[in-house]
Formats: C-alpha cells, structure tokens, sequence
C-alpha cells in the first residue's frame, strides 16, 4: 500500500495542467552526440548535455529515458503524480545551439514528433513550437506552421541564442509571428553563454541549480528594458523557476531602472510606456513554479505579480516527486486561487 501522503488527491476540484514539460526527439540526442565530440563546444552545452547523456547515475538515465518517450511511460508518470496534462516543449539548448540549417530541420522533426503526440493524446498532450530562431525569418515560418497547421499553443525558446538575446532586433520576425499568432513564447533556460559562464562552471552552479536562472532572468529583463515590450505590447512572455527569481527583486528593479532613466546613465536605455519594470512582468508575463514547489514563494508571487498570472509546472522529467504534488494541493490558499494555478490560468495562457 502505497503512503497516503505520496498520493495527489482524485478529484481535487481543479485540473492539474503542468506548463513547462520537456521531451527530446532521439534525432536530437544523436546531434548532441555530434556536437559533444567537437573539440570547442560551447562550455555549458558540455556540462549540461554531457551529463545526462554521459552519466550512468539514477537520476540522468531516468530523465535520459523519459525525454525520448512521448507515450506509455510519460502517461504512466503523469497518472501517478495526478498531471491531467502536460504542456510540452522541446527541451534545453534545442535547435538554438546547433547551425542553422540543422537547427531549422531539427525544429520541423520536432514538432512533427511533438503533434504526432498530440493528436494521438489530445485530453493529455499539449505541445510548444519548437524553432531556430539564429534564422529568424524561417523561424517565423516555421512558428506559423506549427501553430496554424500543427495546432501548437505556445513557442518554446530556450533563452539565449549563441550568446544573442531576443531584444536584438534580428530577432523581430519571431516576435512578430508569435504576436500576430497569439500565442506566448516560453523562454526557458538554458546555460549561461561562453562570456558570462566561467565563475559559475569552476563551482559546479551553472546548471539548474542557479546559472540557469541568472541567465533567463536576464534574459527577461532585457526585454523589458530594452523596450522590447514596447514594440510588441501584445506579446505574452512565460518564464518558469518562479520568475527565475525577478519577483523578489522587483523593488529594487524598479527602484533602479527608474534612477538611471532619469539620470540618462545608458544613452540607449530610454524611459519606458509602462514606466515600470514591475508593470511589463504584471501585463506581458506569466510565471510558472517549475522546480520550485515552495509554498511561500508561489504565494508572494501571486502577491506581487498577481494571481492570474502565476501557473503550475512541474518540470517532468527533470524534476517530478510526486510529494512536490501533494505539497502543492495542500497550499493555504482560497480554493477559487487554486484552481486558478493548477488550471484556468494555464487555459488562459496557452488558450488550451
Ligand atoms: C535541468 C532542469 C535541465 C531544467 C533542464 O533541461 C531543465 C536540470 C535541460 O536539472 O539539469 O529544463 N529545468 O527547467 O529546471
Ligand atoms: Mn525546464
């Protein structure tokens, strides 16, 4: 008999839509195989990657498995830990770190593979578009074909770009397709690029432990500083770790980027519509708690960017006890707010 507190609730009242799931098409992994044996690879790429495909420990084979199954086992541990559904991305670096006609045919196998799924699944899958985003005007086509002929929800980039961020303007042609299409774009993490990597790689912290959210928060807020956001007010950014940490610094984010507007210390940072970096993550944001299943930052979340915009996610195959489940229905938390993380939120967000 299994202990009643490692079991999530049959019928909680509410959904369970987990947000930021990750799988990885086998072609993928023989391109990561590729790219591990080439002698300059990109630093993070061969910790992160070289791990869980090198490592014979219990948790990389696990996840190493998992990653690859878009059937019988993911529903076998979705029906375990009580997911009704997953929102599925292709995982980090994807098609970003590889050149780019790789990168745009890795991109369309995978969202192939990914609403191959779907449709065989559709009261369980949900997929995100996944795309090459170093070839922008093809990444848009690509987007528009994944969410208009495919019916993917969301596109899935997986922050920086070989070192280039969304604000450059390069990039404006996905951001325009995602846009025009409705559809959000998940940034999810990845390991921090060559220039910023080093100090964290000598002390083992460049991975999900914490470079991943240095460098997705950053990610984030140079969208929004950069008036990005401006330019694309309709767009709808999701970022996963709680906010990769940006609420709880959000006073001193506003404090600050207010102080050197008005005192013009970067000639390129220039005011802002919203006025406040606070106003974009309210208005052009949703935060989802993959990997932090942590009561107390979930609620201050909901307190500081709003209930509506706070989702759940669990991270599978990367992280996913069920206990972090039962935790989270035990939240103190009025049961309409409840319904809305685990749910109605997520319906909202991907227009499910
Ligand atoms: C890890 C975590 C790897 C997350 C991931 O993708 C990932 C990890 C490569 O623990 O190494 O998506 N995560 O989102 O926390
Ligand atoms: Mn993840």
């Amino acid at each position: 008999m299994a202990n009643p507190n490692s079991e999530p609730k049959r019928n909680p009242g509410y959904l369970r839509i987990a947000t930021e799931e990750a799988f990885a098409p086998p072609e993928m992994i023989r391109l990561y195989r590729e790219l591990l044996e080439s002698p300059d690879v990109d630093p993070g790429f061969r910790s992160l990657m070289g791990f869980y495909i090198g490592s014979q420990a219990e948790r990389p084979r696990f996840v190493f498995s998992r990653l690859q199954d878009l059937g019988e086992l993911r529903l076998a541990d979705m029906a375990a830990r009580g997911i009704d559904r997953q929102v599925i991305g292709i995982t980090a670096p994807g098609p970003s770190i590889l050149p780019k006609d790789k990168a745009l045919a890795l991109a369309a196998l995978a969202n192939d593979q990914l609403a191959e799924a779907c449709r065989k699944h559709p009261d369980k899958f949900t997929g995100m578009a996944a795309c090459a985003p170093q070839a922008p005007k093809e990444a848009a086509k690509e987007i528009e074909r994944a969410v208009t002929r495919l019916g993917m929800k969301a596109v899935i980039i997986n922050s920086h770009i070989q070192g280039e961020y969304l604000d450059n303007p390069k990039f404006a042609p996905v951001l325009e397709a995602a846009e025009a299409l409705g559809v959000p774009i998940y940034v999810h993490p990845n390991t921090p690029p060559r220039n910023m990597i080093g100090p964290m790689l000598e002390a083992g912290l460049d991975g999900a432990i914490f470079g991943f959210g240095v460098e997705t928060g950053l990610h984030a807020l140079r969208l929004i500083t950069s008036g990005t956001l401006d330019r694309f007010p309709k767009l709808q950014i999701i970022i996963g770790h709680m906010g990769e940490a940006l609420p709880f610094w959000l006073y001193r984010l506003d404090y600050m980027h207010q102080a050197g507007v008005r005192a013009a210390r970067y000639e390129f940072m220039k005011p802002l519509k919203k006025s406040t970096v606070s106003r974009y993550l309210r208005e052009n944001f949703y935060i989802t708690n993959s990997g932090v299943a942590w009561e107390p930052a979930i609620q201050f979340t909901q307190s500081v960017i709003g209930v509506d915009r706070v989702l759940y996610a669990m991270d599978y195959p990367y992280q996913c006890p069920v206990e972090e489940v039962v935790a989270l229905d035990a939240m103190d938390m009025p049961a309409e707010d409840k319904k809305k993380f685990f749910q109605t939120n997520a319906e909202k967000a991907f227009k499910l």
